[in-house]
This record gives structure tokens, sequence and C-alpha cells, in this order.
């Protein structure tokens, strides 16, 4: 394939950045973070979704390199905003970046975190690292060692795709999670009636019951968005707030806004 043979020269050139998505607070309507989204912008091609060359990335070991970029550019990026409202009193802003399970697992991934906060000088709680439920079902042993050396630097930690992976009470709660993200999908099924919506409730109250924080993702409609705050979430990331943009998209924004 092309992109296959494409991507070394791709991901070592720096064409693989991140877009960034708001993050919105329920209560206050403020953006409170941001979930870094890697794009590939192919010269002859176009954009490229991450749904194509993440797998590929990780069938090599190109996903540690890549998963680095995009965190740095991430740090980077908070960092920048961090600047621009230094003397604002609201509270630091989040960066969420996804993380593969080959990247979560590899040896090098504590030394690198340190040294991208070191270099970046970004404090660890401004940080939230994603990894999905079917890395923690895969392998719970090792997944909650590396997810405690990760707490231990002070960086968070978010459990997306929340829902979808057969996740008990009894097994959440024995994972050391700051934040959970309520898969899409459901957002979807609210819309499908009562049973839908008992669906969504019963999720939603399980990571209430742990104290859990929840992102709900996907949000799209205004309808969408009401049944989701009646429900208790506290945040949202949506199409209906925000769509992912450029770095210098969320600068001008709180250029203006500032
Ligand atoms: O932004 P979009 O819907 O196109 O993303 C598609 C998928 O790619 C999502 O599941 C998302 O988690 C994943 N993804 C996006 N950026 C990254 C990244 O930097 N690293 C990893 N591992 N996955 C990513
Ligand atoms: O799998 P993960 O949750 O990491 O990825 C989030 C994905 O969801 C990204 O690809 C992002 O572009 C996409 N996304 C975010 N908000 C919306 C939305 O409101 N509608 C749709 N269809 N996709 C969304
Ligand atoms: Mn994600
Ligand atoms: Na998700």
């Amino acid at each position: 394939l092309a992109i296959q043979r494409d991507l070394p020269s791709a991901i070592r050139n720096g064409q693989i950045k991140p877009v960034f998505q708001p993050i919105v607070c329920c209560d206050s309507g403020e953006i409170v973070g941001f979930e870094a989204l890697a794009r590939w912008q192919h010269k002859e091609r176009g954009a490229i979704s991450p749904c194509r060359f993440i797998p590929m990335a990780e069938e090599s070991n190109l996903i540690v390199e890549l998963g680095e970029q995009v965190l740095t550019q991430a740090c980077q990026f908070i960092q920048h905003l961090n600047q621009m409202r230094s003397d604002q009193q609201k509270p630091a802003l989040s960066v969420h970046v996804n993380f593969s399970a080959h990247h979560f697992s590899s040896t090098a991934l504590l030394d690198n975190l340190v040294s991208t906060l070191e270099k970046t000088k970004l404090s660890p709680e401004q940080l939230v690292i994603e990894i999905t439920e079917s890395m923690l079902i895969e392998r719970p042993a090792e997944s909650v060692k590396r997810m405690e050396q990760i707490k231990q630097l002070g960086v968070n930690l978010a459990l997306d795709d929340f829902g979808t992976g057969y996740s008990a009470l009894n097994t959440l709660c024995q994972y050391p999670l700051d934040v959970v993200k309520l898969d899409r999908s459901f957002v979807l099924r609210l819309m499908d009636g009562q049973q839908g919506e008992a669906l969504v409730r019963a999720i939603i109250n399980m990571a209430k019951d742990l104290n859990l924080p929840m992102v709900a993702e996907g949000v799209e409609t205004y309808e969408q968005m009401l049944k989701i705050k009646a429900l208790g979430v506290s945040e949202i990331q949506g199409f209906y707030y925000y769509r992912p943009m450029p770095a210098e998209e969320v600068f001008a924004l709180f250029e203006k806004n500032a």
C-alpha cells in the first residue's frame, strides 16, 4: 500500500500533527480541556484518518515514535495556552492524548513522559492519558502496574470508549482512573427511546458510583446536549460545541475571548 510505504517518512518529516477538540464543562459552558487527535496531511492524498494509519503504525514500531510526537505537540500546545492566560485565575486546562496499547506498555514510556514534561515544562496534572477498555481487559495485571507508574508521575488517566468493553463495577474500581469518556455510540442510543435511555443512564450511574467524572463524546445536537446534561454528566466533547481544530485556530479563539 502506498500510504504504508509513506508512513515512516511522514512521521519523520512531521506530516502527522494533532488537531485539538475542546471539552466543555456542562455547568459553566466553558472549555476545560482538549483531546489531541492525530491527522496526516498527505501531499497527494489529502487528509488521512487515524483509523487508517494508527493500526499501520501499531504493526510496526512506528507507533512509539508517532505517539511521542503527538504527546510532545500536545504538551507544547497546552503550555502555549497557559502562557496566553497566565494572568487569569481560571483553573488549569487539560490536554488528553490517546495512547495505543503498544505505546502504553513500551519500556521507554515512563522515561519519555518524564522527559517530555521536563522539556515542555508542563505541570503533569494538566496531562491526561487516554487508554481504552479493551487494553485493560486484555492485560489487566500489567495495565494496573503501568497505570500506577503513570499516576506516580502526577499524570492523569482517562478510560476511553467507556461502556463498550463490558467492564463491571468491581473490575473498574481496581484501576486508578481520573475520568471516563462515554463512548459516542451511547449518545446515539439516547435517541432510540426508553430502552436506550435506560442503558445510558445505567452506564452513567456506574461512573457516578465510582465517583468518576465523565466526558460524553459525540454530542452533535441540541437535543442530545440537553439529555446528557439532564443525566448529570459533567463534561461534553462533541460537534455540537466544537469540532477538532488546528492549534492556531484554538489560539485565535482564546485571543478573541481573552
Ligand atoms: O479523530 P478521529 O475520529 O478521526 O479518530 C479516530 C480514532 O483514532 C479514534 O479512536 C482516536 O482515539 C484515534 N486516534 C486519534 N489520534 C490518535 C493518536 O494520536 N494516537 C492513537 N493511538 N490513537 C489516536
Ligand atoms: O475514539 P476516540 O474517542 O479517541 O476518538 C474520538 C473521535 O470522535 C475522534 O475521531 C473525533 O473526531 C470524533 N468525534 C468527536 N466529536 C464528535 C461528534 O460530535 N460526532 C462525531 N461523529 N464524531 C465526533
Ligand atoms: Mn480518545
Ligand atoms: Na472514545
